[in-house]
């Protein structure tokens, strides 16, 4: 028995433990940075008081869209970001969407033909991921990787997009458009990127505020990333009625919230050069406007974002593999019935009780596994692959 035991101690001590998944919340923890470039509804969502500093922004912007409190910030134009944290890793479970942003797209057809391009109000944001590889809870050293979505191969999408937004002169004189009454200063914010284009953001009557971030103390803004192609269209041929037309998938703020092709996949993830990034899983994500547009009475394309959900919570993050060489997933956890395995190397699995006795041993193959622990009492035992070992609760 003491034998026994002692083996179980050393299996507690090389073992990899998590918390049970009612600990953990789906929902963002915490807006670690907000930084919208210009545009019509910044210093509104949220909103801009006198005396607001960055991080008195961030904060509102956490209080607006974490905890599943679904109030709407606005990203502004082309680059605008924000940053979230959440209080767990959102585990990247192989061949299925991870998790969920919320945004406020929907389609002008709710009833759209089957072979009809579905647009309405589409804004489609860039998404980013971080795992956060020095487990200090912070995105610091950690590598960002963009989530390669629908648009991603195409050669209308540009790769370092750069762009600069310059705050309007204290001294500045409003343009008013000679034609379109909406428009009142088409000189408003002006920019200019890395592709030699200069050219400006107009203001238009129905956001009289200022559309440069108020609390940024420097006179410009640059952001730098991938560049969607133009996604609006002037149905009307006279500016009065433009759409704005979704992507297939893969990005934030470009189909409804329903729609499951709003949701997003940590295995769509690829560094810098393309490849893909084989994450454990993400512990933070960056999200950008991917349009540099401006349409009309519309104003320029701006994304929001109103919260984000791990759609696995369950899911355990049981084998982080730094090699890449073997990944593992193990889900849901409580189990109720089946433990699901994920692996790409076929190999053992076992099941002990707490006391050190085996309860299965099995072989697993690559792809989906499903241990049958029905017949197992409710309680906590450990699962043995390789030489880890995870903790899986039954319920
Ligand atoms: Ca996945
Ligand atoms: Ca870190
Ligand atoms: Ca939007």
């Amino acid at each position: 028995m003491k034998k026994a035991i002692l083996s179980f101690l050393c299996l507690m001590g090389s073992g990899t433990f998590f918390s049970p998944a009612t600990a953990q919340s789906p929902y963002i923890a915490k807006v670690v940075e907000f930084r919208p470039a210009p545009g019509q509804f910044v210093n509104e969502l949220p909103e801009y008081e006198s005396g607001d500093t960055e991080e008195t922004m961030r904060a509102k912007a956490e209080e607006y869209i974490a905890h599943n409190n679904k109030n709407m910030i606005s990203l502004g134009g082309y680059g605008g970001y924000v940053v979230v944290a959440f209080d767990h890793t959102i585990v990247d479970v192989p061949g299925v969407c991870d998790f969920k942003i919320s945004g406020n797209a929907f389609y002008a057809d709710a009833n759209p033909r089957p072979d009809a391009p579905l647009g309405g109000s589409c804004e489609p944001g860039i998404v980013m991921v971080a795992y956060d590889r020095n487990r200090n809870g912070q995105p610091d050293d950690d590598e960002w990787y963009e989530i390669a979505g629908s648009e991603y191969e195409k050669k209308e999408t540009l790769k370092n997009y750069s762009i600069t937004y310059h705050r309007p002169a204290p001294d500045h004189v409003a343009t008013p458009h000679p034609d379109n009454k909406f428009l009142n200063d088409t000189t408003y914010i002006r920019w200019n990127d890395n592709r030699g284009i200069t050219s400006y953001m107009p203001r238009n009557t129905f956001h009289a505020q200022s559309y440069y971030p108020e609390w940024i103390k420097d006179d410009s803004l640059m952001f730098t990333g991938t560049r969607l192609a133009d996604n609006g269209i002037d149905e009307s041929g006279n500016g009065t009625y433009f759409v704005l037309y979704a992507y297939g998938f893969g990005y934030a703020d470009n189909r409804p919230n329903a729609d499951t092709l709003s949701h997003i996949d940590i295995g769509w993830a690829v560094d810098s050069e393309g490849n893909p990034a084989h994450l454990p899983g993400a512990d933070f994500i960056k999200v950008y406007t991917g349009v540099n547009q401006y349409n009309g009475w519309l104003g320029e394309c701006s994304t929001e974002i109103l919260g984000m959900e791990d759609l696995h919570i369950d899911a355990v993050m049981s084998d982080i593999h730094e090699n890449k060489q073997h990944v593992c997933n193990l889900y849901p956890n409580p189990v109720k019935t089946h433990l699901i395995v994920e692996s790409n190397e076929a190999c053992l699995i076992e099941i002990l009780s707490l006391a050190g006795n085996r309860i299965l041993q099995k072989k697993i193959e690559v792809g989906t596994n499903r241990i049958d622990m029905s017949g197992c009492p409710v309680g906590i035992y450990l699962a043995k692959i390789g030489n880890k070992s995870y903790k899986i609760i039954k319920n």
